[in-house]
């Protein structure tokens, strides 16, 4: 049967793309969503052994070839029938083994029979154009696909669950009540109490301040960067390879040793940041020397956060370090090293954190430091907003508070029927396509 209107957005094609990220691993997902009936045809062209009667969530283990029937991989089948699935398409998910090749393969195969690589962010579309999520959820699962750290896919596990949808929901509800109480007395402008509207104004008002005191968090936000500096032998690299978790730079008694700039992704306190680890900064004795402690005063400039390691076991705390010493703006941490080694004699410096990575003494308490440092802000029980959430839920603040200060009923309506509007731009309902486009853009390919 031909369509009647030309399917430009492809909704009618059996999309394909890799659920996992590229790279080697035991497993690999590739995944296929058509509209009902669509996908299994093309499915069995690339595994012409599964059965006619294949039953939905049946794990089918399956020989995959391509298009002149040379074998690919043994792989499990699923088979999500739609609308039980994750777009609420026919939904087929064939798990490889994880080899870049075999993946690309796989794909090959599957254009080769009849599917179309999915854009990004295309199956969340589907399955918000079928209604198994709302748009503030979909955001939610595009910034826990990206979130490097726990912290961060904490925040957008509220927002993909719901949490966030049902305390718009909440609002919106007591937002329709008051517009419904306020049409009433359009209609019936004498049988109704004047005073019920302000309590529920006030309500309404305490639900979006709650939510509006949410943290505030960005769709590919950077992580931040954390410089360690100092002098030579100072400990930089020590504290850098404890911090990490891992013996990542080299670390030995000569003054020198590390040339380069290091840098690693670590986890602190759950946020993720990237760490770097600096050469130690003196009038270089040689070419490679004074091209490391460049760069080491560079990556101070452009840190967010900058640990200035003092050596400790040098009489007095030792001479500042002539680098990067003044105050460009970042924030910085004073870390006086090694510990062990005087710890029992003197108290730190003023405004340094002592530290030792021989006894692990002050490393919790830097790791706090630095935390605070970054963030500056509470995580406990909060709920995440993006930037578009919060605008909205500032609209429907001014609005409801602009129908409170209403003489007439009509106005009001008005003013309420605008806060619908936002509420409804937050979860979808009112969202327009230009909107939509705009939001699956950031999202990564295969989700
Ligand atoms: N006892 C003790 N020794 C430490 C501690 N931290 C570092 N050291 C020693 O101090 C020396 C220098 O450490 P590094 O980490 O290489 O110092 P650095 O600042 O990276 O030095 P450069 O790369 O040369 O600038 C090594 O011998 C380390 O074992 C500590 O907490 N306690
Ligand atoms: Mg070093």
């Amino acid at each position: 049967m031909g369509r009647l209107v030309p399917d430009a957005a492809g909704l009618g094609d059996v999309i394909v793309a890799p659920a996992t990220p590229p790279g080697t691993s035991a497993l690999a997902v590739v995944r296929f969503s058509g509209p009902h009936g669509t996908t299994l045809p093309v499915v069995r062209r690339l595994a012409p052994d599964l059965p006619d009667g294949l039953l939905p969530r049946e794990a089918r283990l399956t020989e995959v070839v391509d298009a002149r029937g040379a074998l690919l991989d043994r792989a499990i089948l699923l088979f999500f029938e739609g609308p039980r699935s994750s777009t609420g398409e026919d939904v087929v998910e064939i798990h490889c083994h994880g080899s870049p090749a075999v993946v690309r393969a796989v794909i090959d195969a599957a254009v080769a029979a009849g599917a179309r690589p999915a854009r990004k962010g295309e199956f969340t579309r589907r399955a918000l154009g079928n209604g198994k999520l709302d748009l503030v959820e979909a955001e939610g699962v595009a910034l826990l696909c990206s979130s490097e750290s726990r912290a961060r896919a904490g925040r957008a596990i509220g927002m993909a669950s719901g949490l966030l949808s049902r305390q718009v929901g909440e609002i919106r509800s007591a937002v329709l009540d008051l517009l419904a109480e306020t049409e009433a007395a359009l209609d019936f402008p004498d049988d109704v109490p004047i005073a019920a509207p302000e309590r529920r104004t006030e309500e309404i008002l305490g639900l979006l301040s709650r939510l509006l005191a949410g943290r505030l968090v960005q769709t590919g936000e950077r992580i931040p960067t954390v410089a360690i500096v100092g002098r030579p032998n100072a400990g930089k690299s020590s504290l850098f390879n404890a911090l990490l978790g891992a013996d990542r730079a080299i670390v030995t008694a000569e003054p020198g040793t590390t040339r380069d700039v290091i840098g690693e992704t670590a986890e602190i306190r759950g946020e993720a940041l990237r760490l770097y680890d600096t050469a130690g900064i003196r009038p270089a004795r040689s070419e490679a020397e004074r091209l490391g402690v460049e760069a080491a005063e560079r990556a101070a400039e452009s840190a967010d956060l900058v640990l200035e390691v003092i050596d400790g076991a040098v009489d007095g705390g030792g001479p500042e370090p002539e680098g990067p010493r003044a105050d460009r703006g970042s924030r910085r941490i004073v870390v006086e090293s090694k510990r062990d080694l005087w710890g029992d004699r003197r108290p730190a410096r003023e405004g340094a954190l002592a530290v030792s990575v021989v006894s692990g003494d002050g490393l919790g308490d830097l790791r706090d430091e630095i935390e605070r440092a970054l963030s500056g802000v509470e995580t406990e029980g909060e709920v995440a907003l993006l930037e578009r959430h919060r605008r909205a839920l500032l609209e429907t603040d001014l609005a409801v508070r602009e129908a409170a200060g209403r003489s007439e009923p009509e106005l009001a309506a008005a003013d309420l029927r605008r806060a619908l509007t936002a509420l409804g731009e937050i979860t979808g309902e009112t969202a327009t396509e230009e909107l939509l486009d705009r939001i699956f853009a950031g999202f990564c390919l295969g989700k």
